[in-house]
């Protein structure tokens, strides 16, 4: 039978986790709070030292009807009679603990790669421990960092195999971060069955509290939760329909639009905010965020005029946005320009969830793991490798894996949840002409998902469908001559189709039949992928 893999706990009994508590009493307490299994883990004691604090550790577990795993040690789980092993990459091992242990033992064993797993599942593994998922300060010799990009791609292939087989992601696991490794970690057919926890856990000032709250956490989705539906019939027009009512709806509502965004376009996003009728601040200080994320604002995270601070504040924001649920868009300015940009993206991606990425195309392949031919020499687009084809799908499979929206902008956008994609043909090439036209979709789209979230993909395109279309009207405009006579007037173009959003929606003329503006000159296709 497998066991409840939920909340694995991993003892430490290292000085730097234990501190001077006694083990038993933070283990008995851990399980208190909820924990469904226990791993013995100690890398340093001797036989007859983990023997005994075994065997102590099992008269505690079978009170709570809770199984123990012994790390390693077949010897000593045999000594005790623990309900299990866990051992880490050693084929010769697996055989000798199915081998030694009583059939009914849990044999759990540590994979990092597809491989791996394979051959662990193959010879008989009840569970895999998933890592490391993250790094962390409690083991340091471990082989690669996986993320949930990973421990998805190793749950996808094991759904594939006719072997059943248990899993626990392992590795930097916190309070913060649980729900969203659950959440990002799930393939289509097979999800986690737990989570492996050391120092959130064990270091906790109060163990049975912190299990607790795991046991509570794990139990539901995320605030920020996605789902992402399969096209209806008639889906453009369906979503063409409301783009009238998104608009309107930013506008009577006028969330918070919370701007951690470079210092070259933070005067013109916080003007286009305001001219769609949002409530613009520029704080790129984390310690302000937790405040103002409890506002039923939106984040954009824009990492365009990095500094040494920089990360840190992204990370304080994000978490504090993903804490509440509240929408958080991030945009990769350059991200494959310089070795900074690169690992500041990977570690915001590892750090929080976004409930939308946007960006150009070698933004995206650089997010996406593919970026890494061909380097971005400024933050602007550069030449163009992928085929139409390649980017719709790029934006699904992105969309897919970080399960959120995602948006490519080029003079064709695509736009996915990671089942809809969407090709957006409208714009105009004088948008390429001024500095912040990106970044604004950033601002636009962060406003729009504050006020819409059953429906994240209508809500990001009927902000990238205003601009463009604000763009195309101011354009044609008589007093424009080129690029400084184009930004005022798409600013009053902006606020020009909130004003029509507003009467249109307020008259109720039509709804989604005659005289919707935006069905009229949207270009909008769904791209079959
Ligand atoms: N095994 P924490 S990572 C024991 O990758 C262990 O196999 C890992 O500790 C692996 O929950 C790890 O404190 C330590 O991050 C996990």
């Amino acid at each position: 039978m497998t066991p409840d893999l939920s909340l694995y706990l991993v003892t430490d009994s290292t000085p730097a986790i234990l501190g001077n508590r006694d083990l038993c009493d933070v283990v008995e307490q851990a399980v208190q709070g909820g924990v469904t299994i226990v791993q013995y883990r100690d890398k340093h004691s001797d036989t007859g030292v983990l023997i005994s604090t075994a065997t102590k550790l099992h008269e505690i577990t079978k009170k709570y009807n809770v199984p123990l795993i012994i790390n390693d040690r077949i010897d000593v789980a045999l000594a005790v009679g623990a309900e299990g092993v866990h051992i880490g990459q050693d084929d010769a091992k697996l055989a000798q603990a199915k081998k030694l242990l009583p059939p009914n033992a849990i044999i759990g064993v540590t994979v990092c790669s597809l491989e791996e797993a394979f051959a662990a599942a193959k010879y008989g593994a009840d569970y895999l421990g998933i890592g490391t998922l993250f790094a962390t300060p409690t083991k340091t010799d471990t082989k690669s960092i996986i993320g949930t990009a990973g421990t998805k791609n190793i749950l996808a292939f094991l759904s594939t195999m006719p072997e059943k087989v248990g899993t626990v992601a392992i590795g930097g696991i916190n309070l913060s971060n649980v729900q969203r490794v659950i959440y990002q970690s799930q393939a289509e057919l097979k999800g986690l069955d737990g989570v492996a926890i050391v120092s959130a856990i064990m270091a906790a000032e109060n163990p049975k509290e912190a299990a607790a709250t795991f046991s509570n956490l794990i139990s539901k989705p995320p605030a920020f939760a996605t789902t992402s539906m399969p096209p209806r019939p008639d889906e453009v027009e369906l979503l063409l329909n409301e783009v009238p009512d998104m608009i309107n709806l930013v506008a009577t509502k006028r969330p918070l639009c919370h701007n951690m965004i470079n210092y070259v376009v933070a005067n013109f996003a916080a003007n286009v905010a305001i001219a769609i009728g949002a409530s613009p601040i520029m704080s790129a200080y984390g310690p302000e965020a937790p405040e103002l994320a409890n506002n039923g604002g939106s984040l954009v995270v824009n990492m365009g005029t990095l500094n040494g601070d920089s990360l840190q504040n992204y990370v304080e924001g994000v978490k504090a946005y993903n804490a509440v649920g509240n929408p958080v868009v991030f945009d990769p300015v350059g991200a494959g320009a310089t070795d900074v940009r690169r690992n500041t993206a990977k570690q915001l991606l590892a750090s929080g969830y976004f409930d939308l990425i946007k960006g150009n195309e070698s933004e995206l392949k650089q997010i996406y793991g593919r970026g890494s031919s061909g380097r971005q020499t400024g933050v602007d687009s550069g030449p163009s490798t992928l085929s139409e084809e390649e980017k719709a799908k790029l934006v699904k499979d992105l969309a897919k894996r970080e399960r959120n929206i995602v948006l490519l902008t080029g003079a064709i956008d695509y736009l996915s949840d990671g089942s809809r994609v969407l090709a957006i043909g409208n714009g105009h090439e004088l948008l390429g002409h001024i500095t912040g036209t990106g970044c604004i979709i950033g601002t636009m789209a962060a406003s729009f998902l504050a006020v819409h979230r059953s429906d994240k993909l209508l809500a990001v395109l009927a902000s990238l469908l205003l601009l463009e279309i604000a763009a195309e009207r101011a354009a044609v405009k008589p007093e424009v001559k080129g690029p400084g006579t184009f930004v005022p007037a798409l600013l009053d173009e902006l606020f020009a189709l909130r004003g029509w959003a507003g009467r249109w929606v307020g008259e109720g003329v039509g709804r989604g039949e005659e005289g919707n503006l935006f069905r009229e000159v949207a270009k909008v296709a769904l791209v079959p992928v």
